[in-house]
């Protein structure tokens, strides 16, 4: 079953829009496999935005997703990992088109509500990150396992 983390960032929580994202995931029939509200330690930060280490924006990325409490989440499903990136809409919330979660709730490229994995192996790396095995559930499992 395919995999994605996904992760409501401090804008998102602060302006109380976890239950709206988790609700618009779970409608549209994607399965939440792990859920927990934390705060990301700098080194945490640093290895999760890596591929940007050399922009300008780097220590303002990560000075603003350690700035408060985040929404880490797995969803799974078909598809789980382009359709979550097509539902949270453009990077820039400016050019998000309506109906998406940025083009709906964001209005800056710095504060644009949430984050999705953008790979199968960014998918695998992120939740590796974010997650314990033991903090992932399988609703596959036969319960008399
Ligand atoms: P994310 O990783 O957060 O899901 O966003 P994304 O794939 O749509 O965009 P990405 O290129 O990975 O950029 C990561 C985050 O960096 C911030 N950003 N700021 N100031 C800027 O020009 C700029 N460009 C990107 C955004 O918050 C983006 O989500
Ligand atoms: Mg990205």
């Amino acid at each position: 079953m395919e995999k994605t983390f996904l992760m409501v960032k401090p804008d998102g929580v602060q302006r109380n829009v976890i239950g709206e994202i988790v609700s618009r995931f779970e409608r549209k029939g994607f399965q939440l496999a792990g859920a927990k509200l934390m705060s990301i330690p700098t080194e945490l930060a640093e290895q999760h935005y890596g591929e940007h280490k050399e922009r300008p924006f780097f220590g303002e990325l990560v000075d603003f997703i350690t700035s408060g409490p985040v929404f880490a989440m797995v969803w799974q499903g078909e598809n789980v990992i382009s359709t979550a990136r097509q539902m949270m809409g453009a990077t820039n919330p400016k050019d998000a088109a309506p109906g998406t979660i940025r083009g709906d709730f964001g209005l800056t490229v710095g504060k644009n509500i949430i984050h999705g994995s953008d790979s199968p192996e960014s998918a695998v790396r992120e939740i590796g990150l974010f997650f314990k095995e033991e903090e992932l559930v399988e609703y596959n499992k036969n319960i008399n396992e």
